[in-house]
C-alpha cells in the first residue's frame, strides 16, 4: 500500500504504512545471517551432548577424539574454566521486593559433573572442520552413573522426588505470594458464584526460522574477543559473556547480523556462546558453532510449561469480585536469564481489562529434568489471559449472562484511567468497550449466536470463543521499573541521517519504524535514514529487544534525540539568520524565523556549517548530534479483544476455523502495516499453542517430539484468514504515545481458540480441556462424555 496519513510532510512520517526498508535485502539474498559469514581459519565447535536427563558423570574418554585427524582440541569440565551464565541476582529486572536465587542453580557453560537434562553440553570438540568436530563428538566417550529423574512438576514435587541439584532438596527454586490469603477467603465465602479452573499450559519448543549459530575471534595482540550470534541482546550478552568468562567487558563486542527470529527464545545467554568465545580465546584462532533444527530442540530454551488453578469469585450481578491463582512455573533443569523474574513482574496483568477489587497470587519455580525454559512471546501474561478468560466464560454462564456481556459489565471505565489494579500495577490508559464492540461487528456476534442455537438443534457445533487480553510493555533490565534506551543520532553533512541504536531487529521492522519516528521529526524522508542496530561496536550502550518495548523504549529514545538535534540547530539557524533562538521554528526539515519564511535554512544546510565548525555560536560546539537513554516512567498497557469461530466435528473431533477476528490498540500506531503484521504472526502462535504445539517428554526425560516430524507447528493452511481492527488509546507514559504490540497476537490467541473450542463443545458438558486441543484430546472428552 501507499504511504497515507502522515504529518511529517515527507509522506513517510508516524502513522505511514510505507514498506519494510529491510526487506529488500531478505528478498533480494542480500541478507547476512550469522552462519553465512565467512571468517578465515575459523575452526569449527561440536558439543557432546549428554543423552541422559540426569546422571552423574563418571568418566570422559577424549583419546580416540584426540587422536584424530582435523581435530584440534576436545575440551571438558576439567580442562575448561568457564563458569555459570549469570541469571536473576545479577539483573535486577523487578522492583521491590523481589526473589533471590541460588548461584547452584543458574546454567553452568558445561556440565559441572552431574548431568541434569538431555542436550547438556558434556564436552567440547575443536576442529579444522564442520565433519571432523562431528566425527570426534562421536569418538568421545562418557561413562554416566544414571540418577533418578523428575520429568514433570508433579514428578518433581512429589515427596519421593530425586532433588536435582543438591542444594535445593524440594526442586522449588523459588516461592512468591502477592496479596492477602486471609482476606481472599471472606471474599469468596460471600461469593454467589465461584467457578474455577486447573490448566496445563504446555511446554512449547520455539521454532524461530534460523537456528541459532556463533562465530568467535580473539585478537592475543589487543585481547579483543568479538563474537558475532543470533542473540535479542547484543549488550546484555556483553556483559553476561564477561561475568561467565571472567573477562573485562571492554574488551567484549557482539554484533548480531540478520536472524531469522527470535520470539523470546533468544533474549538469553547460551552456553554455545560462552563455548566459542572460550575456545577462541584459548586457541587463539577464531572458532564457529553452526546449530541445527535438532539442537534447535534439544537445547533452545522452551517457552510456557505453567500449570496453573484459578478460581474466580463473582456477585449475583454477575461482577467479580476477587481472583486467584495458584501458579506453578517449570524452570527445566536450570535457572535462565530472566524466566524467576517474568513470573513475578507480569503479575500485574492478571486483572486483564476487569475491574478486580481482590486478587492472590502464588507462584512456585520448580526445577525439572528438562531443557530450561523461559521467555516465549507473551511470557507469563499468556498463561495468565489464559486463566482468566476461560473463568470469565465459567463465570458468565454460572450467573447466565452471554459472555460478552459479562466481560462488559466487569470492564475498567474509561474515566478510571490511570488505573491502579489489585495486583499491583498501574494501567497508563484504556477505553475497552470500543474494543469490543468492533470486534463483536467484525464477526456478527448476533447473527453467529442465533446460527448457533439453529445448528445445535441439527447436530452441527459452533464455538464462539472470546479472548479479551492485556499486556505489560517497555521493561527492560537497568534496574528501573520501565528500563532505558540507547539511541544516537546523527546528521551528516550531505542531509543524510544515521541513528545508532540499541536494540535488536529479528523481524520486527526496526529499520522501518525507526526511521519513520526520526522522518516524523526532522522531516527527512526514510531513504535517507540509515538504522544501526545489533553492534556493541557501533553501538554504545544499549538493553535490548524483548517484552515488546522497542517502540516505547527505542522509540522514545530516537524522539528524544531528535528533538536534541534540532534544539541544537535552532541555536546555529538563528545566529546565522540573525533571528533569536525563540523566533526560529523547525517544520519540515527547514529552520525559519517566525512570520518571514523566506528567512530559512534547511537542516542540510546547519548541519554543514556545524561540521565545518566555523562561526558558530558562542558557546556551541561542532558537530550535529545527541544521544539519549530514554527511560519512561512506568509501563505500558496494550489490549485488544481476539475472537475465534470454530466448528467442531463431533463425529471426526476434527476443530475447523470459520473466522478469526482481533481487534488491537497500541496506541498511537507508528506503521499500521507493521502492527498487522505483528497482530498475525502472534495469533499464528497463540493458535499453534491452543490447538497443535507441545514438547513431549518420556518417563526418563527424552524429548519425544524432538523434531518437526513429530512437533506440529501449525502450516499456514491452520490458520485461519484474519480480520483485523484498531482502535487507539495513546499512551500517557511515552512522548509518541505508543505501546507494544510485538505479543499481542500470542496473548489473546490462545484463550479465544481455547474458549471457542470449549463453546462449541458445552452442549456435551465438556469443559476443563488441557491444550492443545488436537483430534485425540477431543476425541477422548466427547468419548468420555458420552460414557464410551
Ligand atoms: N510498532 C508500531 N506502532 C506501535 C507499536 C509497535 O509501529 N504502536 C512497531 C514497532 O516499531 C516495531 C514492531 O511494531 O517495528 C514491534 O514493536 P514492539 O511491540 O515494540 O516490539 P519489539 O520491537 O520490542 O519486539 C519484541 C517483540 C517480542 S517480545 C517478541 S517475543 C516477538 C515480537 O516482537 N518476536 C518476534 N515480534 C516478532 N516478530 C518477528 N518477525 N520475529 C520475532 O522473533
Ligand atoms: S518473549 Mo519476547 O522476546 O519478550
Amino acid at each position: 500500500s501507499e504511504p497515507t496519513g502522515t504529518t511529517s510532510g515527507s509522506g513517510t512520517g508516524v502513522g505511514a504504512s510505507v514498506r519494510r526498508v529491510e526487506d529488500r535485502r531478505f528478498l533480494t539474498g542480500t541478507a547476512r545471517y550469522t552462519d553465512d559469514l565467512r571468517v578465515p581459519d575459523a575452526a569449527h565447535l561440536a558439543i557432546v551432548r549428554s543423552q541422559h536427563a540426569h546422571a552423574r558423570v563418571t568418566d570422559i574418554d577424549t583419546t580416540a577424539a584426540e587422536a584424530l585427524d582435523g581435530v584440534l582440541a576436545v575440551v571438558t569440565p576439567e580442562t575448561m574454566d568457564a563458569s555459570r551464565l549469570p541469571t536473576p541476582s545479577r539483573l535486577p529486572i523487578i522492583p521491590g521486593p523481589g526473589i533471590s536465587t541460588a548461584e547452584h542453580l543458574n546454567c553452568p557453560v558445561i556440565t559441572d559433573g552431574t548431568v541434569r537434562h538431555q542436550g547438556e553440553p558434556v564436552a567440547v570438540v575443536v576442529a579444522s572442520d564442520r565433519y571432523a568436530a562431528r566425527d570426534g563428538v562421536s569418538a568421545v566417550d562418557v561413562s554416566y552413573e544414571k540418577l533418578d529423574t523428575a520429568v514433570t512438576l508433579d514428578d518433581a514435587l512429589a515427596d519421593d522426588a530425586p532433588a536435582i541439584h543438591d542444594g535445593t532438596p524440594d526442586n522449588v527454586a523459588f516461592e512468591w505470594e502477592y496479596g492477602d490469603g486471609d482476606a481472599m477467603d471472606d471474599v469468596f465465602a460471600a461469593a454467589a458464584h465461584t467457578v474455577s479452573v486447573d490448566i496445563g499450559n504446555q511446554r512449547i519448543v520455539q521454532n524461530p526460522i534460523e537456528p541459532r549459530a556463533a562465530i568467535a575471534e580473539f585478537d592475543p595482540g589487543t585481547g579483543e574477543l568479538r563474537l558475532q550470534s543470533t542473540t535479542q541482546i547484543p549488550h546484555k550478552l556483553r556483559r553476561d559473556l564477561s561475568a561467565a568468562l571472567d573477562y573485562p567487558e571492554s574488551k567484549i563486542s557482539v554484533v548480531a547480523p540478520d536472524m531469522g527470529g527470535g520470539f523470546g527464545s533468544r533474549c538469553v545467554p547460551y552456553p554455545e556462546e560462552a563455548l566459542v568465545a572460550w575456545t577462541a580465546m584459548h586457541l587463539e584462532r577464531p572458532v564457529r558453532w553452526q546449530g541445527t533444527r535438532t539442537s534447535n530442540y534439544a537445547s533452545d530454551i522452551q517457552g510456557r510449561g505453567v500449570t496453573t488453578e484459578g478460581t474466580l469469585a463473582v456477585d449475583d450481578e454477575g461482577h467479580i469480585q476477587g481472583f486467584r491463582v495458584d501458579l506453578v512455573d517449570d524452570m527445566g533443569a536450570y535457572l535462565s536469564a530472566f524466566a524467576p523474574g517474568i513470573a513475578i513482574t507480569c503479575l500485574n496483568v492478571m486483572t486483564g481489562q476487569y475491574d478486580i477489587p481482590a486478587v492472590h497470587y502464588h507462584v512456585r519455580g520448580v526445577m525439572t529434568n528438562t531443557t530450561p525454559s523461559d521467555a516465549y512471546r507473551g511470557v507469563i501474561e499468556t498463561e495468565l489471559i489464559h486463566t482468566l478468560e476461560r473463568l470469565v466464560d465459567r463465570a458468565a454462564a454460572a450467573v447466565g449472562v452471554d459472555p460478552a456481556e459479562f466481560r462488559r459489565r466487569n470492564f475498567v471505565p474509561p474515566d478510571a484511567f490511570p488505573y491502579e489494579t489489585a495486583a499491583g500495577g498501574t494501567y497508563d490508559s484504556g477505553d475497552y468497550e470500543p474494543a469490543l464492540d468492533e470486534a463483536l461487528d467484525l464477526v456478527d456476534y448476533e447473527e453467529l449466536r442465533a446460527r448457533q442455537a439453529e445448528w445445535r438443534e441439527e447436530g452441527r457445533y459452533l464455538g464462539i470463543g472470546i479472548g479479551a487480553w492485556i499486556e505489560k510493555c517497555g521493561f527492560g533490565c537497568g534496574g528501573k521499573v520501565a528500563s532505558w534506551e540507547y539511541s544516537n543520532l546523527q546528521c551528516h553533512r550531505d542531509g543524510g541521517i544515521t541513528v545508532h541504536v540499541g536494540t535488536s531487529n529479528h523481524g520486527q521492522g526496526h529499520e522501518t519504524t525507526y526511521a519513520q519516528v526520526v522522518s516524523e521529526k526532522l522531516g527527512v524522508p526514510i531513504d535517507r535514514i540509515e538504522i544501526v542496530e545489533d553492534d556493541t561496536t557501533r553501538v554504545r550502550e544499549g538493553v535490548g529487544t524483548f517484552a515488546s518495548r522497542c517502540a516505547i523504549t527505542a522509540g522514545g529514545s530516537i524522539g528524544e534525540s531528535a528533538e536534541k538535534v534540532v534544539e541544537k540547530g535552532r541555536h546555529i539557524a538563528a545566529h546565522r539568520l540573525e533571528a533569536a533562538a525563540e523566533d526560529v521554528v523547525f517544520e519540515a526539515g527547514e529552520f525559519s524565523v517566525a512570520g518571514a519564511p523566506d528567512r530559512s535554512m534547511s537542516l542540510e544546510a546547519v548541519a554543514e556549517v556545524a561540521h565545518v565548525g566555523y562561526d558558530l555560536p558562542e558557546g556551541v560546539e561542532a558537530g550535529l548530534e545527541a544521544t539519549s537513554y530514554f527511560d519512561p516512567d512506568d509501563y505500558s498497557y496494550p489490549f485488544g479483544v481476539q475472537i475465534a469461530v470454530v466448528e467442531v466435528d463431533p463425529s471426526t473431533a476434527e476443530v475447523s476455523f470459520e473466522t478469526f477476528v482481533s481487534v488491537d490498540d497500541c496506541g498511537v500506531q507508528i506503521n499500521p502495516k507493521i502492527v498487522e503484521g505483528q497482530v498475525h504472526g502472534g495469533t499464528a502462535q497463540g493458535i499453534g499453542q491452543a490447538l497443535f504445539e507441545g514438547a513431549m517428554y518420556d518417563d526418563n526425560g527424552t524429548l519425544v517430539s524432538g523434531s518437526h516430524m513429530d512437533y506440529a507447528l501449525p502450516k499456514s493452511y491452520h490458520v485461519p484468514d484474519m480480520k483485523t481492527g484498531f482502535t487507539v488509546t495513546p499512551s500517557p507514559r511515552n512522548p509518541l504515545g505508543v505501546k507494544g504490540v510485538g505479543e499481542s497476537g500470542a496473548v489473546g490467541g490462545l484463550a479465544a481458540t481455547v474458549n471457542a473450542v470449549e463453546d462449541a463443545l458445552a452442549p456435551f458438558g465438556i469443559g476443563d480441556l488441557t491444550p492443545p486441543l488436537t483430534g485425540q484430546t477431543i476425541w477422548t472428552a466427547l468419548r468420555e462424555a458420552r460414557g464410551e
